[in-house]
């Protein structure tokens, strides 16, 4: 596999930039889901660093608006920082970080941490949302819809300045692929910035294989390497259900599944996040058991059902179900 030492596993449970509950349990269900278990199978060397601890929207219920507002911000940078300073180390020492989230406000930490091992990274945002909001244009208030903005130094200045530097990325080395749910405010901040977006539209207007050619020649011009932040909400409903916001029109199984192995073989990847999954909404774990063989295609491996089940099961000792 690639140039890295090893894969660094680390869980976010994060759940204070959303409003809906179980995005937290994200991290342990793709632990179930068999995240080492296909690591091991493609022989990738691996450490589960664990999670960092985080408190959960479930502690703050004592707590008025106003101060749960205040906590949730103050956790938010605290653990934007320990994740950043995380990934920075494993970067710097010739790990790949996998991020296990968490909603989606988790890559502001994992994506300063790319950058300040890097310096000048490509950055892929793969989401049914931009992600491009501040809390002045925002409509929901909800940190998770904001990330993306923060990277480009644009947001609360406690979240922009993680690390101690801003920004993050340059406009010209990121793009957005599979965004069909974009609020009027954000697009027009991302014409200004002049942000490369492939929406579900482009995809089917342009087909797939020339986007994403053009999504990797735009990450890859000029950058470090390339970090991808990876939303399960970008997937159909149908394909995905375990995901806090699910919509009619996202992505097919086949079109997410090119799209991680265009950009495995594509790209220097530096590392990626999983972000948004929910078992409390998913059918039995399949969402985080669909992200896993999405993360190993990224890696360059084949690990669909046909290997977990014909091919892993075959080994002796090791038969599923
Ligand atoms: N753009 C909306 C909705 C949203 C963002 N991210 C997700 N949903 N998953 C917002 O609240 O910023
Ligand atoms: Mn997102
Ligand atoms: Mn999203």
């Amino acid at each position: 596999m690639l140039n890295h030492k090893s894969v660094q596993v680390i869980g976010v449970p994060l759940d204070l930039g959303v409003s809906k509950l179980g995005v937290d349990m994200g991290p342990t269900a793709l632990r179930y889901a068999g995240i080492f278990e296909a690591l091991r199978y493609a022989g990738i060397d691996y450490r589960d660093a664990g999670d960092i601890d985080v408190l959960r929207n479930f502690s703050l219920d004592p707590l008025s608006p106003a101060e749960r507002e205040q906590a949730k911000l103050r956790e938010i940078i605290r653990t934007s920082e320990t994740l950043a300073r995380f990934t920075a180390k494993a970067i710097e020492d010739g790990h790949m970080p996998i991020v296990l989230g968490g909603d989606h406000s988790t890559a502001i930490g994992s994506v300063a941490g790319a950058a300040k091992a890097r310096g000048r990274i490509g950055l892929i945002w793969i989401d049914a949302h931009p992600d491009a909001n501040t809390p002045e244009t925002s409509p929901s208030g909800n940190v998770h819809g904001m990330p993306l903005a923060i990277s480009l130094g644009h947001g609360m200045p406690e979240l922009v300045n993680c690390l101690g530097f801003a920004p993050k990325v340059r406009p010209e080395d990121v793009c957005i692929v599979g965004a069909k749910d974009i609020d009027p405010e954000e697009r027009k901040f991302l014409t200004r910035m002049g942000i490369r977006m492939f929406t579900t539209f482009d995809i089917e207007n342009r087909g797939l294989a020339r986007v994403m050619q053009e999504a990797v020649d735009v990450v890859s011009r000029g950058t470090n390497g390339v970090y991808v932040s990876f939303d399960a909400d970008v997937m159909d409903k149908r394909v995905a259900p375990g995901t806090g916001i699910t919509t009619r029109g996202g992505l097919t199984y086949r079109e997410i599944s090119f799209i991680m192995r265009s950009i495995g073989a594509g790209v220097e990847l530096i590392g990626f996040d999983i972000i948004e999954v929910n078992p409390l909404l998913d059918k039995a774990n399949g969402t985080a058991e669909l992200c896993v063989e999405l993360a190993m295609a990224m890696l360059g491996v084949k690990y669909t059902d046909y290997e977990k089940k014909y091919l892993a099961s075959n080994r002796p000792g090791q038969e599923r179900n």
